[in-house]
C-alpha cells in the first residue's frame, strides 16, 4: 500500500486548526517541526520533545498509560516517527483507547536540509500502524478530510492513528520557551498539581 499522492495541506494551518479544538487534552510534540509549529500556540498541556527523535510516540503511551482519564494526542514528523517505529507495535499490543497520533507528513527531514524520508518512497506510516493493530488508521490529503478527522482525534476509540499530508512549505523554527527543564515541570505542574509534580 502506498501514498502516492502529494500533501497541500499548510502544516501550520492543520496545527492551528486540531489545537483550536484540544479543549483539556494532553498533548506531546515530537522533535523539530511539529514543536516549532505548536509554539506558535504553545500551552501549559503540551509536553513538547523539541530535540529528542524517536521519542514522541512512547512518551505518548507513557501518558495515556498514566492518564487513562485524559485523552493524550501525539503529534509528529514522518521522520521522527519513522525512527521509532517499534513503538508503534507496542501501541498496537497495550491498546490504549486513550491514545491517538497525528503525523505530519511532508515527506522529508524538513529541518535537516529537505532530505527525502522514506513515505516518499511509498512507505504508508498509516498502513503500519494499521498492521499493528491501532483501532482506526486514516490518511488525509484535504481540508475537508481534516476537518472529519479532528473530532476522531480527540474522540475516536483508541488507539487512532492520523497521517496529515502537507506541502513542503518551512517555517521559521522558533520556540517561546527553550528551558527543557522549565517546559517538564510545567506540563507535569499543570497536570498533577503542584503537590505531586515532583515526587
Ligand atoms: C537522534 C537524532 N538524529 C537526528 C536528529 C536531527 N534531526 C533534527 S530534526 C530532523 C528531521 C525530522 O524530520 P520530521 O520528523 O519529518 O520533521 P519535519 O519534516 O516536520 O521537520 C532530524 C533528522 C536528531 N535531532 N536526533
Ligand atoms: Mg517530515
Amino acid at each position: 500500500m502506498t501514498d502516492r499522492k502529494k500533501g497541500t495541506l499548510d502544516r501550520r494551518y492543520v496545527m492551528r486548526t486540531i489545537v483550536a479544538q484540544r479543549g483539556d487534552t494532553l498533548m506531546v510534540t515530537g522533535l523539530g517541526s511539529t514543536t516549532y509549529d505548536a509554539g506558535t500556540v504553545d500551552h501549559p498541556n503540551t509536553f513538547c520533545l523539541w530535540g529528542g527523535m524517536g521519542a514522541a510516540a512512547m512518551t505518548g503511551l507513557g501518558l495515556a498509560l498514566a492518564q487513562p482519564e485524559r485523552r493524550v494526542l501525539v503529534m509528529t514528523g514522518d521522520g521522527e516517527a519513522l525512527m521509532g517505529l517499534g513503538a508503534l507495535a507496542t501501541i498496537g499490543a497495550q491498546h490504549p483507547r486513550n491514545l491517538a497520533i497525528a503525523i505530519i507528513d511532508n515527506e522529508h527531514y524538513s529541518e535537516t536540509g529537505m532530505q527525502a524520508t522514506h513515505t516518499q518512497r511509498g512507505v504508508s506510516l498509516g498502513a503500519v500502524a494499521q498492521a499493528c493493530g491501532f483501532a482506526q488508521s486514516e490518511t488525509i490529503y484535504t481540508e475537508a478530510e481534516l476537518e472529519a478527522m479532528v473530532p476522531k482525534l480527540f474522540g475516536a476509540e483508541g488507539p487512532f492513528f492520523g497521517v496529515i499530508k502537507v506541502n513542503t512549505q518551512r517555517y521559521p523554527m522558533s520556540i517561546r520557551v527553550r528551558d527543557g527543564a522549565y517546559l517538564k515541570d510545567r506540563f507535569r505542574e499543570n497536570l498533577l498539581g503542584a503537590e505531586r509534580a515532583y515526587y
